[in-house]
């Protein structure tokens, strides 16, 4: 069973956008903005929302540049996750309930304190790669198979 979901990363050179998750799934981590897209919703529409409704901010620009698969050993549930990105927005991000946004210097991205799989494609997003990936973690979200190709077009 596949889920749609998106994540918007703002990269304002040398800075990225990123949020504090204060509740839900993956919670107590630093990540872009995003969640699930609605039945019937483009997903690029459900970029922008959840940038809206996690941080306050309006996009001015979106460029897709991967589809990451999140998978859960024992769980068949497969999230499908478009990952975004954006250099111009109209607002100020602002806290919300869902996230606590903060902007961090390329070089000093809190990997440890996120998703462990960011660390093998943030590097490819910053230097404007498009790419394709899957992730199966395992206990403690250790990551047990990972796989990212570069593409041309996503
Ligand atoms: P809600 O379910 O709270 O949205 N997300 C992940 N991001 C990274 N970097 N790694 C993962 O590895 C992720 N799994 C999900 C997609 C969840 C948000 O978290 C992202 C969404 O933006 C497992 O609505």
């Amino acid at each position: 069973m596949k889920k749609l979901l998106t994540l918007c990363i703002i990269h304002q050179h040398p800075k990225v956008l990123l949020g504090m998750k204060k509740r839900g799934f993956g919670v107590g981590r630093w990540n872009g903005f995003g969640g699930k897209v609605s039945p019937g919703e483009k997903i690029e529409d459900a970029a922008k929302r959840e940038m809206f409704e996690e941080a306050g901010i309006k996009l001015k620009n979106l460029d897709k540049v991967a589809i990451i698969e999140f998978e859960f050993k024992g769980n068949p549930e497969i999230l499908e996750t478009h990952i975004f990105k954006s250099n111009d927005f109209d607002g100020v991000p602002t806290e919300s309930e869902e996230m606590k946004p903060q902007w961090f210097c390329i070089d000093e991205i809190p990997f440890k304190e996120m998703w462990p799989d960011d660390i093998y494609w943030i590097p490819l997003f910053l230097k404007g790669k498009k790419f394709k990936g899957k992730f199966l973690f395992g206990e403690a979200d250790a990551v047990l198979e990972k796989e990212i190709i570069e593409v041309k077009e996503i």
